[in-house]
């Protein structure tokens, strides 16, 4: 499947929407969003209640990582968007400068990929529906924490006020195998774990969670709460360096004119 483009999604969407007046139990990052025109989508997946990947593919819904982005990324975006039975839809959003060129390194990094990141990135841009989200743009406070192995609590890599007695923003992951795993996005500068899924490399339910865990370690490790959402789905985006920004006036526009043809073809039937 080709990348597709997030604005004319955006509008299929819109339109489903307002010609259907409901709101999809999942809105996906296009409607979410603002940046999110000029970003492609690479991958999708349904979070399982429990996974033990030991290097294999997660079963994505989207994967267009075999499709390379001509003149390279310029940034990575990764969304969570969660709901449990009869309670509100929750997302967020971080997106950040590339720290890698290579698509098959920016999803669940499984050992098979070869991706362990453990460190700073930058110009994080957060958004979110979830209050105590700290949201901005240009934030240089951010970091992530991306590895198929167990971990402790220790700081490794002194990650400015992270707790070296509990899992937070700052952790080790000083073991080897495809044990536990942990794909995390922090801003330590406000205190933050943004988005978290742990577990998928132990068995046994996932740890998911926007924000920091009210209860038990900050960035949801030994939560096993995954079986609690009935709507757990992550995508990651990227914009290409030469990337072109959509106008939201032509967008919106485009949006009207399609409306406007609808509405003429059901007045017209009458
Ligand atoms: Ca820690
Ligand atoms: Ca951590
Ligand atoms: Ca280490
Ligand atoms: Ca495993």
């Amino acid at each position: 499947m080709n990348q597709k483009n997030a604005s004319a999604t955006a509008l299929s969407l819109l339109t489903l929407t307002l010609f259907t007046g409901a709101q999809p139990a999942q809105a996906t990052a296009i409607l979410d969003v603002a940046e999110i025109g000029s970003y492609s989508q690479i991958y999708q997946i349904n979070v399982p209640n429990a996974a033990d990947y030991n290097g294999g593919t997660p079963s994505y819904g989207v994967n267009n990582a075999g499709s390379p982005i001509a003149g390279g990324i310029n940034r990575i975006g990764y969304y969570l968007e969660l709901q449990k039975a009869g309670g509100p839809r929750q997302w967020v959003w971080a997106s950040m400068d590339a720290f890698t060129q290579n698509l098959g390194q920016i999803g669940v990094p499984v050992a098979n990929t070869g991706a362990v990141w453990q460190q700073n990135i930058n110009n994080l841009n957060v958004a979110s529906n979830v209050g105590s989200i700290f949201t901005g743009s240009g934030i240089s406070t951010g970091n992530i924490e991306f590895w198929h192995n167990c971990y402790a609590t220790d700081n490794e890599v002194g990650v400015p006020g992270a707790n070296g007695g509990n899992y937070d923003f700052g952790d080790n992951n000083n073991y080897t195998g495809s044990c536990y795993g942990s794909m995390q996005v922090h801003n330590y500068g406000a205190g933050q774990t943004l988005l978290a899924w742990n577990r998928w490399d132990g068995g046994g339910n996932g740890d998911l969670g926007i924000g920091n865990n009210p209860s038990g370690h900050p960035d949801w490790t030994f939560a096993g709460n995954a079986g609690q959402y009935t709507l757990k789905s992550m995508e990651i985006w990227v914009q290409a360096t030469n990337h072109t920004v959509p106008e939201p006036l032509s967008l919106a526009l485009m949006g009207l004119g399609l409306i406007g043809m609808g509405f003429s073809r059901r007045v017209g039937a009458r």
